[in-house]
């Protein structure tokens, strides 16, 4: 690495002479993604921030963004060659999945032309998930291509679950495990002081001399309370709808262990009040308007989790918690909290409707959800509940009974694919160390089955058919009148367009899914499970849809 000296052009009041120091230029990357989709409302970099806050006093640093904001391109091939028979292009259908592969972010050479301008000594790549961490490797690549002597780092929860992987790219210098301030900031300190030859002893940093790697514990912080300075970013960068959000952290960690998750092992602990109150301030300096809670674990302790809403009353803030809500220990007054506070759409992941089912994969569960069911559906609050499809051990009958329970109430169905979650006890059973040939699958877009009974196309099928009961609910919504699903084929939102309508009715009459394809003007069918649809139509006869606005209902005859 060059030493770059700088005169920052002040004087110590006790020191009547000017001091020289050097200053490393470091850029904190987040890299782009290649999917069949993104999720654009929460891509806000708050890792590389507070890395950036914490290295700001010894480092020229600027955070850089290669992933939001861009248009996505459409990547032709893609690795997923068995999926096209899914994910079709050219086909139309009301109950939409995915068509597309895409590159959402810079392409390679949008990102070298930055660097190039920027001429970093130091880039530190933000690799948070397995499934994409091809790209962020690619990021080093174009660093160690436009100089072999930047040098570059990575962390994130893939090189702190994996840090070999990463370690052994011919482009990556360093990697950081776990919790990245404190040693991200020794590194860079050391580096700065040209002690490069000692930064392996670092707690939390891994590094290479030749084939050999130094390979380090996993890094906890001990104080968690640092303020990330927001105005590191453009706000309106990060947008939902027309208010600029933030993510925000409360507490670190979880003390559960879901066999399907992959989150790296450090434990729950949580901040002060007051660094939280002294945070809210700071975001409405920063223009942010809204807040999204990444928590692991937001509402471990319904007693602190009240006490952290009381410092929002009154901001003005509209307040959301897209990874999850917990409802143990959770009770009307809590809900009220959260509305007073600021909360007005509510996402609650409730894994299955089956407490056997849940509870076998090491999550605690209680009857607290169902408790808050009818509070929930009484409120003003929009609640999205989120539950697995495709785990281990649950059956096709338990998708379905979770389905036909969720659709009767006043909330939307948020179905999640399964996906083998690296480090998750359910991926050391089913893949173990042989990974990396399939390092593109553990995403759920690869619908990759991980339980027999239920093959990619009956995972495929329940999408589908959560797609349109979700689809029912806003018809329902709309207070068209309509009384039984039947009604439905008739319903002007279809027979408008006549593929849509002809969809539909096969759907309902004939228990099939096909698609249109506009260019030949005729009919395909979806890959699906036939069987299925018809258990599923039988299970629920005689039960109710209920919308997700409204408390309007629909039988199903
Ligand atoms: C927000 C989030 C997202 C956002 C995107 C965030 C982003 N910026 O890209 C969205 C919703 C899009 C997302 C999607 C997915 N996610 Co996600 N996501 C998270 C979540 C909940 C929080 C991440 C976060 O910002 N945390 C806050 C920051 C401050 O913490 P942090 O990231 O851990 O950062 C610290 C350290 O890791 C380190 N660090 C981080 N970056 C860097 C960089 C450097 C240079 C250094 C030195 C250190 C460092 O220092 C930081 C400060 O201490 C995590 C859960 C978790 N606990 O991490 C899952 C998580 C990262 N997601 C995960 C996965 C798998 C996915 C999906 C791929 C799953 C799927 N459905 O297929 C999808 C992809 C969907 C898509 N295409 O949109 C897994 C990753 C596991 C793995 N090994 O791959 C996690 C860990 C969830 C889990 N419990 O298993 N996700
Ligand atoms: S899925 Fe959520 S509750 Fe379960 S261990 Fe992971 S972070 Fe904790």
């Amino acid at each position: 690495m060059k030493v770059k000296w700088y005169n920052p052009s002040f004087t110590y009041a006790r020191r009547p002479f000017s001091i020289i120091i050097y200053v490393v230029k470091v850029l904190l990357v987040q890299p782009p993604i290649e999917d069949f989709y993104d999720t654009p409302i929460r891509t806000y970099p708050l890792a590389l921030l507070y890395l950036a806050t914490k290295i700001q006093p010894i480092a020229d640093i600027s955070i850089l963004d290669f992933r939001t904001n861009r248009k996505p391109k459409v990547l032709r091939h893609h690795p997923f060659r068995e999926l096209e028979h899914y994910y079709r292009e050219g086909t139309s259908t009301p109950l939409s999945f995915f068509a597309r592969y895409y590159r959402f972010g810079c392409d390679y050479n949008e990102m070298k032309n930055e660097m190039r301008r920027r001429t970093p000594d130091v880039v530190a790549v933000s690799s948070l998930f397995t499934t994409y961490s091809l790209e962020a490797l690619e990021v080093a690549q174009c660093a160690k291509e436009v100089s072999p002597e930047i040098v570059t780092v990575m962390g994130g929860t893939h090189p702190t679950l994996f840090p070999e992987h990463v370690l052994k790219s011919p482009y990556v210098d360093y990697v950081i495990r776990g919790e990245g301030e404190t040693p991200f900031f020794r590194l860079v300190a050391a580096l700065e002081q040209g002690g490069a030859a000692c930064a392996g002893e670092i707690e939390g940093v891994c590094s290479k001399s030749g084939p050999d790697l130094h390979i380090s514990g996993i890094h906890v912080e001990n104080n968690i309370d640092l303020i990330p300075d927001r105005k590191l970013v453009n706000p309106g960068d990060y947008r939902i709808g027309k208010k600029n959000y933030t993510f925000f952290l409360t507490s670190r960690g979880c003390p559960f262990h879901c066999a399907f998750c992959g989150r790296p092992p450090v434990p729950y602990r949580r901040r002060s009040l007051k660094s939280i109150e002294q945070e809210i301030s700071q975001c409405l300096d920063a223009n942010i308007q809204a807040v999204d809670f990444e928590d692991d674990m937001l509402t471990l302790d319904p007693g602190y989790f009240r006490q952290v809403l009381k410092l929002f009353h009154g901001t003005g803030l509209t307040l959301s918690a897209m990874n999850g809500i917990y409802a143990g220990g959770m009770d009307a007054a809590t809900l009220d909290d959260m509305f007073a506070a600021g909360f007005r759409r509510l996402n609650f992941s409730l894994v299955d409707a089956s407490q056997s089912v849940t509870e076998k994969q090491g999550r605690p569960c209680g009857p607290d959800f169902l408790s808050l069911l009818p509070f929930l559906e009484s409120s003003p609050f929009l609640t999205e509940v989120h539950f697995i499809i495709g785990l281990p051990d649950q059956r096709p009958e338990d998708v379905i009974n979770t389905i036909i329970f969720l659709m009767g109430k006043r909330v939307l169905l948020g179905p999640s694919l399964f996906y083998l979650a690296p480090n998750s006890t359910i991926f050391s059973q089913i893949v173990g160390d042989a990974w990396e040939p399939n390092i593109k699958s553990m995403r759920s877009s690869a619908m990759v089955p991980a339980n027999s009974d239920l093959p990619r196309k009956s995972l495929y099928t329940f999408i589908k058919l959560v797609r349109f009961i979700n689809l029912v609910k806003n018809v329902i919504d709309q207070g068209d009148g309509i009384e039984t699903l039947n009604d439905l084929i008739n319903n002007q939102r279809f027979t408008r367009i006549s593929w849509s309508h002809e969809i539909i009715r096969v759907l309902l009459t004939e228990k099939r899914l096909v698609y249109y394809d506009g260019e030949h003007g005729n009919f395909l069918p979806e890959p699906h499970d036939p069987e299925l649809l018809k258990l599923f139509f039988q299970r629920a006869k005689g039960t109710a849809i209920r919308g997700f606005k409204t408390m309007n209902t629909l039988a199903i005859d």
